[in-house]
């Protein structure tokens, strides 16, 4: 549960509405927010690639497990 907690402040970051999920949209004005120029078909492709459950939304431990993966080990 740790781990969860760690990356909770990133998730609420980018969950704007606070219903505990990642839609593709949210996702898209944090990319766009970092500088992107980010269309509707990259934001839910990228959902797509960290939605381990198929349901079209991140959950935090989706977003965990995602983070978790591409973070090296130290
Ligand atoms: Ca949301
Ligand atoms: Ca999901």
């Amino acid at each position: 549960m740790t781990e969860n907690v760690d990356y909770k402040a990133t998730f609420d970051l980018i969950d704007v509405d606070h219903d505990g999920l990642i839609s593709a949209a949210e996702l898209k004005n944090l990319m766009v927010a970092l500088g992107g120029e980010v269309s509707d078909e990259m934001a839910e492709h990228a959902v797509t690639v960290i939605d381990t459950d198929g349901d079209g939304l991140v959950s935090l431990p989706e977003l965990a497990d995602y983070l978790g993966e591409n973070t090296p080990k130290s």
